[in-house]
C-alpha cells in the first residue's frame, strides 16, 4: 500500500483481533470509580511524576476502542471528551491502527530535515486539497508544514506571519487558548492554571474583545462585535503594526464560545484590507468536529494560516500550519523545522485518520450528534435557571452553568456536575475563563445508543445539582 493510498472502510471490524481489543460499546461499572487499581496507580504517581501537571479524572487507562475508554480495574467508561477532541474517528480506528502498524516496523524516525519520506508529503498534500485557505489571483497554490504539538503550529503560525508581513503585532480575543510555550501563554487569556507564576511572557500580543452572544449587550451583531474589537486594534496597535490576527473559530477551552454570525467574516474582511493575515486556530475545531471538516467553512471565512493538531492523527501527536505559498514559503529554507515535526508514525496515523474522517463522513456525524446532544439538553435548559446556554456547532456543544437569574458563572455546579458524571462513568469536561462550563466532545464514532447513555447521566446529574 502506498502512503497516498487513503484506505477506506473504518466501520469494517478490525483486521485482526490485536488491531482492535473487541471492547464492547457499553458502559459497565465494575467498582467504584476510581477503583482499588486505579487508585494504587495514583500512589505510585504521586511518588514519581510531577504534582504541576493534572488530571481530570484519575482513572487509569488500560485500553480503548470506538468511545469506550477500559481501566485498570475493569471499568468501561463513556468517553465524551475523546482526549480533548484528539481522537475524532474514534479510539483504535482500524485505519490508524493498521498504517501505524506498518509504518512503525518500516521506518519511526530520520527527522525529516535530515532525510525526508513520503508520509510527510502525503498529509501536506491532503492538507493542501482541505484547508479552507484564501486564495488571491495569481497565487501559488497552498502549502503546509508539520509540526509536533498545537501550541507548535500556533508559534510557527506567528514567525511566518511575522515573516511575511515583516510586521510584529499579534492580536488575540478574550477567552482565547492557544497553548502552554511563552508565547503561547502570552496568546492565551485565562491566568489560572495556564500562566499564573510563569511570566514574563513574550511581547506584542494584544487582546481584543470576542464576540460572546450571551454576554455582549442585547442584540448586538456579529459586525457590531467585529467593529468593537476593530476600534480596539485600531486604537492601542495601529493596524499597520499588525502581522496576525490569530483567532479560534469555536473557542475551545476559553468556553465553546460561538461568535455571532458575521463577525468572523467582517474580521476577516478587514483584515484582507488592512494586509493583516487571519490566523484560524482550528486545533480544536478542526478534523470534522464542528460538523464542517474545518469551522472557519461554517461561514465560508478564508483564513490565510491555519493551525491544525488533536483530530488531526487519531490520538498520536501532529500538529500543522496551512496557508497560501507565498505566506508558506515566505521564511528561509532551514527557518522552520523541528527533530519530530511530521514524524514518520505520526504521518501514517494522520493518513488513517484522514481517510477514515472521510470515508465515514464524520462531518455529517458531527451534525447527528449534534442533534441528538441538543435534543437531551435544550429542554434541560428550559426548566433549569441555571443553565445560562447551551451552545456550541457539531459534536462541541456546552452547557454555560450560571447562578438563576444572572449570567454570573457558577463553577462550582458545574464541577459537581461533572464529578457526578465521572462517578457513573462518563467522562466530561469542563471549561471557559471562569470554569463554569460544561463540554461535549465525543468521538464522532460515538455510536447514538452509547451517546444516549452518556446524555442520561449527564442528565441526571444536572437535575441532581440545579436547582429548578
Ligand atoms: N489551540 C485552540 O484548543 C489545546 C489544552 C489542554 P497543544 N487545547 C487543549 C491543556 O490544558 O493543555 C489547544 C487548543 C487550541 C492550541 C492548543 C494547544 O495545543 O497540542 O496542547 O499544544
Amino acid at each position: 500500500m502506498t502512503a497516498t493510498e487513503l484506505r477506506p472502510g473504518g466501520t469494517l471490524p478490525s483486521p485482526d483481533a490485536a488491531a482492535g481489543t473487541g471492547v464492547e460499546q457499553v458502559r459497565r461499572l465494575v467498582t467504584e470509580v476510581p477503583g482499588p487499581r486505579s487508585r494504587a496507580l495514583h500512589a505510585r504517581r504521586l511518588a514519581a511524576v510531577s504534582r504541576a501537571v493534572g488530571s481530570t479524572l484519575p482513572v487509569y487507562v488500560e485500553r480503548a476502542e470506538g468511545a469506550v475508554l477500559v481501566d485498570v480495574d475493569g471499568n468501561q467508561l463513556v468517553d465524551l471528551g475523546a482526549g480533548i477532541a484528539v481522537v475524532n474517528v474514534g479510539h483504535a480506528q482500524a485505519d490508524v491502527v493498521a498504517r501505524v502498524r506498518e509504518q512503525v516496523a518500516a521506518v519511526t524516525h530520520t527527522c525529516f530535515m535530515v532525510t525526508p519520506y513520503e508520509g510527510y508529503v502525503a498529509v501536506c498534500e491532503q492538507l493542501v486539497r482541505l484547508a479552507p485557505v484564501r486564495r488571491t489571483d495569481g497565487d501559488g497554490g497552498v502549502r503546509a508544514a508539520l509540526f509536533n504539538t498545537g501550541a507548535e503550529a500556533v508559534e510557527n503560525a506567528v514567525k511566518i506571519a511575522r515573516h511575511a508581513t515583516g510586521r510584529s503585532a499579534v492580536v488575540v480575543f478574550d477567552h482565547a487558548y492557544h497553548g502552554r510555550t511563552n508565547l503561547t501563554m502570552a496568546m492565551t487569556a485565562k491566568a489560572m492554571p495556564y500562566k499564573t507564576g510563569f511570566g514574563p511572557f513574550a511581547g506584542e500580543v494584544h487582546r481584543a474583545p470576542m464576540s460572546y452572544p450571551l454576554r455582549d449587550p442585547a442584540g448586538m451583531t456579529g459586525e457590531q462585535a467585529a467593529a468593537r474589537a476593530i476600534d480596539v486594534i485600531e486604537a492601542q496597535v495601529g493596524a499597520a503594526q499588525v502581522a496576525c490576527v490569530v483567532i479560534e473559530p469555536v473557542q475551545g477551552e476559553g468556553g465553546f464560545v460561538v461568535p455571532a454570525p458575521g463577525f468572523l467574516p467582517a474580521l476577516s474582511a478587514w483584515c484582507a484590507a488592512n494586509g493583516v493575515l487571519l490566523v484560524a486556530d482550528e486545533v480544536q475545531t478542526g478534523f470534522a468536529r464542528t460538523g464542517d471538516v474545518f469551522a472557519s467553512e461554517h461561514e465560508d471565512v478564508r483564513p490565510d494560516l491555519v493551525t491544525m493538531a488533536k483530530g488531526i492523527a487519531g490520538g498520536l501527536p501532529l500538529a500543522a500550519v496551512a496557508g497560501r505559498a507565498e505566506v508558506m514559503d515566505a521564511p528561509h529554507t532551514g527557518g522552520l523545522g523541528g527533530t519530530y515535526g511530521g514524524n514518520p508514525v505520526a504521518c501514517a496515523a494522520a493518513l488513517g485518520a484522514i481517510g477514515a474522517m472521510e470515508a465515514l463522513d464524520l462531518p455529517a456525524a458531527a451534525r447527528r450528534i449534534e442533534a441528538q446532544v441538543r435534543g437531551v439538553l435544550e429542554p434541560l435548559a428550559a426548566v433549569h435557571p441555571g443553565i445560562g446556554e447551551v451552545r456550541g456547532r457539531g459534536a462541541m456543544i456546552a452547557v454555560e452553568v450560571v447562578q438563576p437569574g444572572t449570567t454570573l458563572p457558577d463553577a462550582a455546579s458545574t464541577a459537581a456536575i461533572s464529578a457526578a458524571c465521572h462517578a457513573a462513568g462518563v467522562v466530561t469536561l469542563t471549561c471557559g475563563t471562569h470554569g463554569n462550563v460544561l463540554r461535549l466532545l465525543p468521538p464522532l464514532t460515538i455510536e447514538p445508543a452509547l451517546l444516549a447513555d452518556g446524555l442520561d447521566v449527564l442528565a441526571t446529574a444536572i437535575g441532581a445539582t440545579l436547582r429548578r
